[in-house]
């Protein structure tokens, strides 16, 4: 088994996590510059003031990439540094940037990914009510125009926006990322439809003003359901817990079709209006063909996923972890199946070519004393998941592509730097880069294209 010839293998990272340069070269503020000001809003008052200093080291991890043999690289852009208001005017400084890291990414044969948006959203935007206010579409429709104009000509393959369910979840209903807001379910279903608009604008923008032939998705974190074993009803309940709509996961974000049926099939779901459709905007409907530009791809992120089986009269059941059951770094669950249903559920429904936007483990990770970082367990998970999502490869699939998350340690939101993710280890005193084993497992991996897996 191996995976489609031209199938992408890459590496992630975003912005406020590797960059630092927080405020240099007239970079405005993100809503993480202020969070992270915030006490005991993050892990021992951790920032990403310097984070991996990548601003200014980019050569070298681009370098770095090349040794590990990432085909692609799928970085963010930070609207604040590209313009410091978020709207008006553009800060060449910032933009230039990009420009020099797609210019050495290119030079070294990698593909450029970039992200539109990865949560360091413009403070001076959020201070005129962030994506509550009906005008943020027009806002990234704007920044989106910039950056495809000045890299268009180089760069051909575009995320909109990662992961919006933790915009909504983490930043405007439990408040624990910036910008810490618990907002009421009004306001929360119009941020979600505010942040579908802007996803259907920058795919419009993108359409309308690349230089070269474009492709453009979302890079979205869906929740997984995997059926405890092959029976037909427990693939079924596996699906129904995929794809239901329910109160609980709506108004907090994490409902997979109240994001993605608008998206790929122009309409909230039926059973999501029963439940949210008073408090859209009385004009949403005019929004939907907007909403659904035509993309080519679907992101996922995926790290864990939930095991359930149908009971007997019908009912779902959700198995909880077992004793001792093995988890990562964070506590999660390592659940690899997750890259085998997860990819199929979706593939099914929107039938879309599935790209991997994010996979991987925080470990604990460090320098031994033969000067190497030896990570077993990174590529085992690693391993584990590329086999399954290979699987669903077999079975049909359309498996475009695997981002491993990430392509070295950073700055991990409100568990600052105690969570290790990285293919490469960062010193955070001296900035120094070991690559770990896993480097060099994923480099063979990439040059056998899945066949040695
Ligand atoms: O580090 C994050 C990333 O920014 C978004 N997806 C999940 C990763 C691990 O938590």
């Amino acid at each position: 088994m191996t995976f489609k010839k031209d199938f992408i293998w890459g590496a992630a990272a975003a912005s406020y996590q590797i960059e630092g340069a927080h405020d240099e070269d007239g970079k405005g503020m993100s809503i993480w510059d202020n969070f992270t000001e915030k006490e005991n809003a993050v892990y021992q008052g951790h920032t990403g003031q310097t984070a991996c200093d990548h601003y200014h080291r980019y050569k070298e991890d681009v370098a770095l990439m090349k040794q590990v043999g990432l085909q692609a690289y799928r970085f963010s852009i930070s609207w604040p540094r590209v313009m410091p208001e978020g709207i008006g005017a553009i800060n060449t400084k910032g933009i230039d940037f990009y420009n020099r890291l797609v210019d050495e990414l290119l030079a070294k044969d990698i593909m450029p990914f970039p992200t539109l948006f990865h949560w360091d959203y413009p403070y001076e935007l959020y201070l005129k009510g962030g994506w509550l206010n009906p005008d943020s579409p027009k806002w990234f429709a704007e920044y989106t125009a910039a950056v495809v104009d000045r890299l268009s000509d180089r760069v051909g393959n575009w995320f909109t926006i990662n992961e919006p369910q933790v915009i909504v979840g983490l930043g405007h209903c439990t408040g624990i990322h910036a910008p810490g807001l618990q907002l009421q379910k009004r306001e929360l279903v119009h941020v979600t439809h505010n942040i579908l608009r802007s996803h259907g604008a920058a795919v419009e923008t993108i359409r309308a003003r690349s230089i070269l032939p474009s492709k453009a998705g979302i890079a979205p974190v869906c929740p997984v359901a995997i059926p405890v074993d092959n029976g037909q009803q427990n693939i079924e309940a596996a699906g129904a817990a995929m794809f239901n709509v329910t109160d609980k996961d709506l108004f907090t974000g994490w409902s997979n079709r109240w994001w993605l049926d608008p998206i790929f099939k122009g309409e909230y779901p039926e059973d999501g209006l029963k439940l949210a459709a008073r408090y859209l905007p009385a004009n949403f409907q005019d929004h939907m063909k907007s909403i659904s530009a035509p993309t080519d791809f679907l992101g996922n992120n995926h790290y864990e996923g939930i095991y359930v089986s149908a009971d007997k009269d019908g009912t779902t059941r959700i198995h909880p972890p077992k004793e001792g059951e093995p988890l990562t770094g964070f506590n999660w669950r390592v659940t690899p199946e997750g890259l085998y249903w997860g990819p199929r559920f979706l593939y099914e429904r929107y039938n879309k070519p599935i790209i991997i936007t994010e996979n991987g483990l925080s470990n604990k990770d460090w320098v031994a004393l033969d000067g190497k970082v030896h990570d077993p367990q990174r590529i085992d998970f690693t391993q584990r998941y590329l086999r399954e999502f290979q699987r669903a490869a077999a079975d049909g699939v359309d498996a475009a592509g695997y981002f491993h998350w990430s392509i070295m340690d950073n700055f991990e939101w409100a568990f600052g730097y105690k969570e290790r993710f990285g293919l490469i280890h960062v010193d955070f005193q001296t900035q120094k880069r070991t690559l770990k084993d896993s480097a060099c497992w994923y480099s063979d991996v990439i040059k056998s294209n899945g066949k040695n897996l």
